[in-house]
């Protein structure tokens, strides 16, 4: 079906803003329900080609990546956007067969096909289905999300739209790999796998893992009905001999199967059940709906993942040809446990401390400052792309695991051994009055310059201040990026509001406590003085009727 006609039905189609359009952490999220709204998704498409088109001056030689995780609206949303590049003069738009890539995929298919940038359909971990989440996220050039000042002029446009530019034309088939053309825009459905795959194979040792897979290791790797099952099938399965039935919930759903795609110990509960199994198998991870987080279980053992990117950090070098010479340095987002610095320090490489998101390390990378970053929620990245990437975090554990041919759990005692332990827990109090829980935080905030110097649980107060960063590499300085309350001791308590929600405001409390050693102590009696002193100093009973966290990652 080729339809070359120059000047196929090119509408302009008028249209008044949505004032709720402002991308947070992670691009524009809402319920699925307002995504649906007539002109809602047009609205904020049309104005990241209008913040984007100056820069290009006009999309005729340029390249748009198209593709989600699979959850309810993506097609549809798939279709709404081809029409829109058409309509604004894309000179090629590729599109993830059935409407699938992974974010790290994104990211790998815009910097391996010199693309422009990408419209990720996702709402990550969040629940899909009419009544759950939907989300739009733009990555630029370099493969990465979007920085501020790039999010902010989309937003600014949203305000003052007036019209989008849509054509009309059937949907395309999305389920087959195939060229048409429409208009004049090339419509190419990809192989959502090749292109990650191929970074993958550039990166680790697949004849290694095929052997440690022959030699009888087992992995279970729980997709989470998330769009990580394909990805994980080809790559562990398929190329590294992994048994089949290696992957569980391997089949990407709309609705995820009615759960959270989250891979955490509560989310993750089927997985952390059969990890504790007599006989588990030797390692156990799990991906987010969109394939950028992940979680690290040995048997009945959790890795947090501040220790997790600690330890990846540590081995690389050694474990992973990719890193064969070595790292330039590392990254960590603010709340992030500072696991991650000692081996930095160890290993004579910066350690760039950035506010949560993973767009602020995208400079740091691009620059070659820095090699290995990562979040406490669960993401590990490095330069290979510009995400997070969760496929890739197991391949380093199973590389880990190959060279060292020990358990997960004896590898994160020999950390902790020769650095100590960040004992490290994050408290999130979900659906909180959003104008309550922005007075308490600014209460705080007020509260900060009379504590340093005072003494908290035994420790005194050297640091306490609402985080800025300013980006080493372009001088960008971004404020108020959530309050630190830092001890003599190294123990810190670190509060922000998401900026990933669609009801209500969410609390984080990260909570943590560094010992050199008594690395094997129970969590919750290390942590309890901190925890109890960050909810007395944010009045949280008292200000938004809250006692206990909605979850505990
Ligand atoms: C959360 C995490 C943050 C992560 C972001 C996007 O943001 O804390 O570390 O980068 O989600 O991850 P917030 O503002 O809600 O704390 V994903 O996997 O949702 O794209
Ligand atoms: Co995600």
């Amino acid at each position: 079906m080729t339809d070359t006609r120059p000047s196929l039905d090119i509408k302009t189609v008028s249209t008044t803003p949505f004032p709720d359009q402002r991308p947070g952490t992670s691009g524009l999220r809402k319920k699925t329900r307002v995504f649906m709204q007539p002109h809602y998704l047009e609205n904020f498409v049309q104005s990241v080609f209008d913040a984007i088109r100056e820069e290009v001056g006009g999309f005729a030689h340029q390249t748009l990546v198209v593709g989600g995780d699979g959850r309810y609206y993506n097609r549809p949303a798939i279709q709404t956007i081809l029409r829109l590049a058409v309509a604004n003069g894309f000179g090629r738009v590729l599109i993830g067969r059935g409407g699938l890539l992974s974010t790290p995929a994104m990211s790998a298919v815009i910097r391996r096909r010199s693309a422009l940038g990408g419209l990720v359909l996702s709402a990550s971990h969040n629940p899909g289905g009419p009544d759950a989440d939907f989300g739009i996220k733009y990555n630029i050039r370099n493969g990465g999300p979007a920085p501020e000042g790039v999010t902010e002029r989309i937003y600014q446009r949203t305000l003052n739209i007036a019209a989008y530019r849509t054509v009309t034309v059937p949907d395309i088939d999305l389920d087959h790999q195939g060229e048409t053309t429409i208009s004049r825009t090339q419509v190419i459905v990809i192989d959502p796998l090749a292109d990650y795959a191929a970074v993958m194979e550039d990166l680790f040792d697949f004849g290694a893992l095929r052997k440690l897979f022959r030699s009888g290791f087992r992995l279970i790797f729980d997709a989470m009905h998330g769009v990580t099952g394909p990805y994980a099938q080809e790559l562990l399965e398929k190329r590294l001999g992994a048994p089949a039935g290696t992957v569980i919930h391997g089949a990407p759903l709309e609705d995820f199967g009615g759960h959270h795609p989250d891979p955490n110990l509560v989310h993750a509960a089927e997985l952390v059940a059969m990890m504790a199994e007599r006989g588990a198998p030797d390692l156990g991870a799990a991906c987010d709906g969109d394939g950028d987080r992940n979680l690290i279980l040995g048997r009945t053992f959790f890795v947090t993942p501040g220790d997790s990117l600690a330890i990846i950090t540590e081995h690389a070098q050694r474990s992973i040809p990719g890193y064969r010479t070595g790292l330039a340095g590392v990254a960590r987002s603010m709340p992030t446990s500072t696991a991650v610095d000692r081996v930095a320090t160890a290993l004579g490489v910066p350690c760039y401390e950035t506010p949560t998101g993973w767009k602020f390390f995208g400079n740091l990378m691009d620059a070659g400052l820095c090699t290995v970053c990562g979040e406490e929620s669960f993401g590990t990245g490095s330069s290979h792309l510009r995400e997070k990437d969760g496929v890739w975090a197991v391949l380093c554990w199973l590389s880990i695991l190959a060279a060292t041919r020990t358990s997960v759990e004896k590898i994160v005692q020999a950390h902790w051994q020769r650095f100590g332990r960040s004992y490290f827990q994050r408290y999130d109090y979900e659906d909180l009055d959003v104008k309550q829980a922005t007075e308490m935080v600014a209460v705080l905030r007020t509260k900060l310059t009379t504590l340093v110097g005072t003494s908290l649980s035994g420790s005194r107060i050297t640091v306490a201040d609402d985080f800025s960063y300013k980006d080493p590499v372009d001088g960008t300085v971004t404020e108020r990026q959530g309050i630190r309350i830092v001890l003599a001791d190294g123990s810190r308590i670190v509060c922000r509001l998401s900026g990933t929600g669609t009801e209500g405001a969410t609390l984080r409390v990260y909570l943590e406590r560094y010992q050199k050693d008594a690395v094997n102590e129970g969590i919750e009696q290390v942590l309890a003085p901190l925890t109890h002193v960050a909810l007395h100093l944010l009045e949280l009973r008292e200000r938004c009727g809250r006692d206990k966290p909605t979850v505990i990652t």
